[in-house]
């Protein structure tokens, strides 16, 4: 069923990254939110007031954004759509949507992941 709705060049045989490891109980975690399609948690290294990382349950290749295709859009909205209603929820005057895309950029984990930082002023541009 998988196969039909995602297409065969999703299939993902990578060993379990962290949060493969956090959606299975394996490590544990904060957890914000989860839904059939995504999951958010706090962050253990908070770089604000609040840290959450939202990522998908099923990784489908995308370890970094550089991978995305049209077939990810539909994750990729999601996790927008649901940074955006956490951060609704938190009620921030200002928040910042991090993606680290490789080690120059701090990615440390290889599981596409979305930063939600709010609760504090930001300045630009970004270190
Ligand atoms: P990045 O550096 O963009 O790949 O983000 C990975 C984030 O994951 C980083 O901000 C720290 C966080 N992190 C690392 N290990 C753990 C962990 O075991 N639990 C939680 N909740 N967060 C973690």
């Amino acid at each position: 069923r998988w196969t039909t709705i995602l297409g065969a060049g999703l299939k993902d045989q990578a060993p379990a990254t962290l949060f493969d490891k956090i959606m299975n109980k394996q490590v544990s975690a904060d957890i914000v939110h989860e839904d059939d399609r995504c999951m958010a948690i706090r962050d253990i290294n908070p770089q604000g007031p609040t840290h959450v990382l939202l990522f998908p349950k099923r990784r489908d290749n995308l370890t970094q954004l550089r991978q995305a295709t049209e077939e990810h859009k539909g994750i990729l909205g999601h996790l927008l759509v649901t940074a955006a209603k956490l951060a609704r929820d938190e009620g921030f005057e200002a928040y910042r949507i991090v993606i680290n895309d490789g080690p120059k950029a701090c990615q440390s984990v290889f599981h596409l992941h979305v930063h939600l930082i709010g609760g504090r002023s930001f300045s630009w541009p970004p270190g």
